[in-house]
């Protein structure tokens, strides 16, 4: 577990399962049709029940790099904010930039809605090949900016699934504040 203060905020990256957490709300990696899949998607809404799927099918998809916002269902998380990060091909196709939207705009939502605690898997890195490492460097970034702007928020969490893709946050953000 790593846990730094960035102003009136707290960034804490641990490794875990997206599904398990009592933040305000958890953001889910979805593709733009908002109907489910596998990986964070399919873990999320088999954890949190069909009600989640029910919202989505509301909204009418979502296109990469923004963010919408549903119930948390059976979750422990109260929200779930669905956001589409980019498929990778070869970092030309304007990836940084959409990955860097996908965070940005969920915690716009996050702000919106007043929640205070989000944590965040590490978007784009499995099912759409986002190299870990850039990816890491993008969101933890993208977060630290927003929260200094942004002291509702009061902590985001980064939640990775095994210690490989936790030593590459790990890392990033030990670079990204010395
Ligand atoms: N908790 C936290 N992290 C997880 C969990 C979990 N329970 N399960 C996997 N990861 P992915 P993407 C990690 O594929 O790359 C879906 O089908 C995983 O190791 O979930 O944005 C959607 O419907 C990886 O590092 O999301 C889309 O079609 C990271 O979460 C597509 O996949 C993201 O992996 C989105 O692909």
């Amino acid at each position: 577990m790593m846990k730094i203060d960035i102003n009136k905020s707290v960034l804490e990256l641990v490794e875990g399962d997206i599904t398990r957490q009592d933040t305000d709300a958890i953001v889910n990696a979805a593709n733009t049709s908002l109907l489910g899949g596998g990986g964070v998607d399919g873990a999320i809404h088999s954890a949190g029940g069909p009600k989640i799927l029910e919202e989505c099918r509301k909204l009418g998809g979502c296109p990469t790099g923004e963010a919408r916002i549903t119930t948390g269902g059976n979750l422990k998380a109260r929200y779930v904010i669905h956001t589409v990060g980019p498929v990778y091909h070869d970092g030309k196709q304007h990836e940084a930039e959409l990955l860097a939207n996908a965070y940005k705009n969920s915690l716009i939502l996050a702000s919106h809605h007043k929640l205070r605690s989000v944590a965040f898997p590490s978007l784009s890195t499995g099912a759409y090949g986002y190299p870990m490492n850039e990816a890491a460097i993008i969101a933890l970034k993208t977060v630290v900016d927003y929260v200094k702007i942004h002291p509702e928020i009061h902590l985001v969490r980064f939640v990775l699934f095994g210690s490989k893709a936790y030593q590459t946050y790990e890392k990033a953000l030990q670079e990204l504040i010395k």
